[in-house]
């Protein structure tokens, strides 16, 4: 398999949103109420739908989101090489964790 690029983060968006039918994990305030920039306009639906799916990753709720909980959330079905073109396209400070701001950053190019 040799794809990758706006193919893969397409369906890794895909998968996020198949994943958000669970059952939603409250936003904690803080989140809530927290203002974000984005790269492209985003409507104040989608932006609480990436509060959303940033606080059901963060399973250890110290807004970030690291591998191992991205690799948690989509429970296999997330293979290595996308897990790793997400942190490549998300984590633009590589720093190894995904903030809530890049995670924005990243979902809303996606729209
Ligand atoms: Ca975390
Ligand atoms: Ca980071």
């Amino acid at each position: 398999m040799a794809y990758r690029g706006a193919h893969l983060v397409a369906s890794l968006a895909s998968l996020l949103v198949s994943v958000g039918a669970e059952p939603l994990i409250q936003i904690p305030p803080h989140i809530q109420n927290l203002e974000l920039s984005t790269p492209k306009p985003v409507t104040a639906a989608q932006m609480q739908e990436f509060k959303q799916d940033f606080v059901d990753v963060d399973f250890n709720k110290d807004d970030q989101m690291d591998a191992q909980e991205v690799r948690a959330h989509f429970k296999g079905g997330i293979s290595d090489v996308e897990l790793y073109q997400f942190f490549l396209d998300s984590d633009k400070d590589q720093s190894g964790d995904v903030s809530l701001q890049e995670y924005v950053d990243y979902a809303a190019m996606l729209n």
